[in-house]
């Protein structure tokens, strides 16, 4: 007897209820001709903020910039919001749209695949549910799977040991010896917050970042007030904010020279903190700023200046049930270990099997590294849509942006296809190469790839797969609407 399986039917399936998947949400529902629904793996919304909980966790982008332009919000307590004040937004714009009947969390996708037949996407999650859309929308980002180190006799450690995006409340730090792993943007916000409770932290630095003041405060009260009153005044001084971080770009991708006077900030900021010449030195950075993502903060260099603090420069050469030996010898007893490793950025464009066209899989096709065209749609893929696809990312402006950029271009592509009577559409693999050669080019001379540094930027294979090499308002411009003629229709 064969079984038979219900299946949902919608306009739209999205997958990943993060920032992007909200906007793409919110976007449909204003306009409130699709049917759609939202697949979400976890237990709630938020995506990178539901997992990132760990103490400290904070956004390092100002939340004015940080927030949907269309969506003021007057209730931002500090410049540079706390992760629960960011997970509270994400419930108001939740609330404010009505999207909670959309979402349907506990739907992790395992699977999904094109039915050239139907001219249907099917998805199915590990539940055994199955559902099917005219289109499908990928939006669970880059920083959805944590990347744990390979490091000899890892598995023996006997102690508890967590990554930083699944981190582990009920476990005191209180008194222990605790090691932390990494020295990127999780973790110069985790030290601070953890440093005053253990008996002692080890924190393991491979490479030293560049760090910036972050001068962060609180939003006054009558700052606040003057944004409910006045919503206008937000939209203004959130506009002078992007200016100013668009501004950055210059240095990033034209003059990278012009990292200099940025340098010297930074270096300032370190030699002010710290006074210890000998850890002085090996905080300093042996690449150019901007080559891996510059941090900002206020306290991290204080908590190394702690006596319960040690910096550990030397690479890890194994572990045991308790210990982390380093290159030349040296033996650390600990209680409990935080990875603070970062994730696997370049891998996760594809997080499960999706089929396309000819059941080509997303993931082998992107295996050394992913392409889109306009970041967006991929060739082989009909009807298939990314937000924050393959060079998307961002060094130095809010990711907002571009997921805002990309969703109006989805939201283009609907209209288009409805007026001009197309059902399917699919990426003109030409349009797709010539692209990605000229993002290729273009990161030729930019920082991130002549800056002397390895980062989750690039890939194994040598490839920045993850980075727009541009300014935020060009790739607007370009995705500003949808041209038929870029793509095959019928
Ligand atoms: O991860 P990372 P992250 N031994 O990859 C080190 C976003 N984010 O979670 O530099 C010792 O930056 C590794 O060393 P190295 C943001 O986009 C945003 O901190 O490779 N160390 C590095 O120091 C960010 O870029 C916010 O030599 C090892 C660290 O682990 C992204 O998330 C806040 C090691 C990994 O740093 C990832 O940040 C937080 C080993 N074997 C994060 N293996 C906001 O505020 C790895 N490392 C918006």
């Amino acid at each position: 007897m064969t079984e038979s399986r219900s299946i949902q039917f919608f306009d739209v399936l999205i997958t990943g209820a993060g920032f992007a998947g909200l906007c793409m949400a919110i976007k449909l529902k204003q306009q409130g001709k699709y049917s759609f629904a939202v697949l979400e793996r976890g237990d709630q919304m938020g995506g990178t903020w539901r997992d990132n909980t760990y103490p400290g966790a904070a956004c390092d982008v100002p939340s004015l910039l940080y927030s949907y332009s269309f969506e003021t919000w007057p209730h931002w307590q500090r410049d540079y919001s706390p992760h629960d004040n960011i997970m509270a937004y994400m419930e108001h714009c939740v609330d404010r749209y009505g999207l909670g009947p959309h979402i349907l969390t506990g739907q992790n996708v395992v699977k999904a695949q094109w039915l050239e037949q139907e001219g249907l996407w099917e998805a199915e999650t590990e539940k055994g549910d199955i559902f099917r859309a005219r289109f499908a929308i990928g939006s669970t980002g880059p920083l959805n799977k944590a990347k744990l180190p390979e490091i000899p006799g890892r598995e023996n450690f006997a102690g508890p040991s967590w990554h930083t995006s699944h981190w582990q409340h009920d476990i005191s730090l209180k008194g222990k010896r605790v090691a932390v792993i990494g020295t990127g943007a999780s973790a110069i916000q985790v030290v601070p917050a953890i440093a005053n409770e253990m008996k002692e932290l080890i924190l393991f630095q491979r490479t030293p970042p560049w760090v910036m003041p972050r001068k962060d405060k609180p939003v006054s009260e009558a700052r606040r007030n003057r944004y409910r009153r006045f919503p206008w005044m937000q939209k203004l001084a959130r506009e002078a904010l992007y200016w100013k971080f668009e501004s950055r770009a210059i240095a990033f991708v034209t003059f990278p020279g012009l990292m200099k006077t940025a340098k010297r900030m930074a270096l300032r900021n370190l030699n002010k903190a710290i006074r210890d010449p000998n850890l002085r030195k090996q905080l300093i950075p042996d690449y150019d700023m901007g080559c891996k993502r510059v941090l900002r903060s206020d306290d991290y260099y204080p908590a190394l200046t702690r006596k319960n603090v040690v910096l550990e420069t030397e690479s890890i050469l194994k572990m045991d049930s308790n210990h982390i030996k380093t290159s030349s010898g040296k033996s650390y007893e600990v209680d409990l270990i935080v990875y603070a490793t970062g994730f696997e950025a370049a891998e996760q464009m594809a997080p499960f099997e999706f089929l396309g066209r000819d059941g080509v899989d997303l993931r082998n096709l992107w295996a050394k590294g992913g392409e889109a065209y306009l970041g967006t749609t991929v060739a082989g893929f009909p009807n298939f849509f990314i937000v924050v696809g393959p060079n998307t990312g961002l060094g130095h402006n809010s990711i907002i942006h571009i997921i805002e950029s990309q969703v109006q271009y989805i939201m283009s592509a609907l209209d288009a296809m409805e007026k001009e009577g197309i059902t399917r559409v699919e990426v003109k693999k030409e349009m797709q190469d010539k692209f990605n050669q000229e993002v290729q080019e273009r990161l030729k001379g930019t920082i991130w790839n002549v800056g002397g540094c390895m980062s989750w930027y690039v890939n194994q294979e040598g490839k920045n797969t993850t980075l727009w090499p541009g300014y935020t308002w060009q790739f607007r411009r370009m995705l500003r609407r949808f041209h038929p003629a870029d793509y095959n229709c019928s």
